[in-house]
């Protein structure tokens, strides 16, 4: 025993939910020497699954308390070369779960540099049953706390290469995106990080323009209906902001909901939708006046966490990309947490350039772009060009009222349901299925509604 204590046990964990299966290892690991856990930085986590509950810190201070554990080291990456470079453990210690799936080839990776030093791999059975993505859906079935849902979206931005936002303009819509998952074979699944509740679309499903015209009241009954059945921090689209006096009492709202972050767009007088661009007259507001409302929100803010976005109109409305930096810099020195450029164009090339020029600023924000009209550019290439935020700001409704439309017109056509029903409804037992139930949740088995709950798409 005295002799194993001289050896180093190296153990890689996220430990977002300590369970019996983590505490297996470390007593495997334990008997074996000295054991220095490896813990994920909630980068690594996030490049490969959800961000966890608890955050580096957290994790750490619980982990270090175990009983087994001598010492614990950050693991920065998903590749364990560099630390095991560094620390040359005698032994390392893992459970069976990372022979499949997206680890695989760590594990190659780890044993070949192992063998370097004569170090050895100890793989402990792994605990079946006992995982926290199992554990993280039940989790989402108890729900958040306004402050922890408000607080995701700066953890997200510190972590992840571009957060991915999609649009939502009711419960609905928030379920999809909030239950989105997409496979493919070897890859970390992809899902949206967070909603954007887009005034076009809300306005829209609501049957009305996109001029300001739904009041705050019915948009704060929609943010309830999305908060009601999901978890996944909001970005409010919030207009103008309207004069700088209400707009502090907005922020003070939507910080007390939960929300994340508002974008306020830099125009004044009648707001049409910027996908107009010139064909209407639309106003932008001057930079004084905009750096006032942008002061103004953020005095008026209570918590740390919650976000004001500064949006720029000077490229739809074809004021130049001097003009559009000019005010960023302005925006950004008055206190806004973060830029959002904006563009009708069909290339992303005025984007791409306002990109360069602005990730030489001094201090610079998260940069958010919306590609509408360039929506051919993929997400490397926003990556690429330092992005941080990707709001993909109209689909779920675009792509829902072409087979609304098209089953009443099917109706109309054959003058009764079946055609319509086959081809562009779900089946009604997947739309009863789809709703959460809450008697269902607490307590008896609603695995039925979860199998419909969890929109999962594997790669063919
Ligand atoms: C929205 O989604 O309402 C937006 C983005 O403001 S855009 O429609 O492109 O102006
Ligand atoms: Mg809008």
């Amino acid at each position: 025993m005295a002799d194993n204590k001289e050896k180093l046990v190296y153990v890689p964990m996220a430990v977002d939910m300590i369970h019996p299966g983590h505490l297996n290892i470390i007593r495997v690991a334990a008997e074996h020497g000295r054991v220095m856990v490896g813990l994920f930085t909630d980068k690594a986590i996030a490049s490969y699954k959800r961000l966890p509950f608890l955050n580096y810190d957290q994790r750490k201070t619980v982990i270090e308390n175990i009983k087994g554990v001598d010492i614990v080291v950050a693991q920065e990456t998903l590749d364990y070369e560099p630390n095991l470079r560094q620390y040359k453990p005698d032994i390392m210690v893992h459970g069976t779960d990372w022979r499949e799936g997206p680890m695989r080839d760590a594990r190659a990776k780890a044993i070949k540099v192992l063998t370097e030093w004569g170090g050895q791999l100890i793989e402990p059975e792994y605990t079946k049953g006992v995982s926290s993505t199992e554990a993280h859906i039940h989790l989402r079935e108890i729900g958040t706390t306004p402050q922890l849902r408000l607080a995701k979206l700066k953890r997200l931005l510190n972590v992840k290469d571009i957060t991915r936002v999609m649009e939502v303009h009711n419960g609905l819509s928030s379920l999809i995106v909030e239950n989105a998952e997409y496979r493919a074979e070897g890859n970390p699944p992809q899902s949206f990080d967070a909603f954007w509740l887009s005034s076009l679309t809300e306005s829209t499903a609501k049957g009305r323009p996109d001029i300001e015209l739904v009041d705050l009241s019915a948009r704060l009954r929609t943010i309830n209906d999305i908060f009601e059945v999901t978890t996944k921090p909001l970005i409010f689209d919030g207009d103008t902001g309207g004069v700088p006096e209400h707009f502090t009492y907005t922020v003070r709202t939507l910080e007390r909901l939960g929300v994340s972050a508002v974008i306020i767009e830099d125009k004044t007088g009648l707001k049409m939708n910027s996908l107009f661009g010139t064909e209407v007259t639309q106003t932008q507001e001057t930079v004084e006046t905009f750096c006032r409302k942008i002061k103004m929100g953020k005095n008026a803010q209570i918590t740390q966490d919650f976000m004001i976005i500064a949006r720029i109109e000077s490229l739809i409305l074809e004021q130049g990309l001097d003009d559009a930096l000019i005010r960023a810099n302005a925006y950004i020195r008055a206190g806004a947490d973060g830029i959002m450029i904006h563009s009708c164009s069909k290339k992303p090339d005025e984007i791409f350039a306002f990109c360069q020029k602005y990730n030489k600023f001094e201090k610079r924000v998260p940069l958010v772009v919306v590609p509408t009209a360039y929506h051919q550019v993929y997400e490397k290439e926003l990556i690429e060009e330092g992005v941080n935020v990707v709001i993909y700001a109209n689909h779920l409704l675009r792509a829902a009222y072409p087979a609304m439309k098209n089953a009443a017109i099917s109706i109309l056509q054959h003058q009764r349901a079946l055609e319509s029903a086959d081809k562009y409804c779900m089946p009604i037992k997947e739309i009863l299925e789809i709703l959460p139930n809450r008697c269902d949740c607490f307590g008896s088995d609603n695995s039925d509604r979860k199998s419909a709950l969890k929109i999962k798409k594997d790669a063919a």
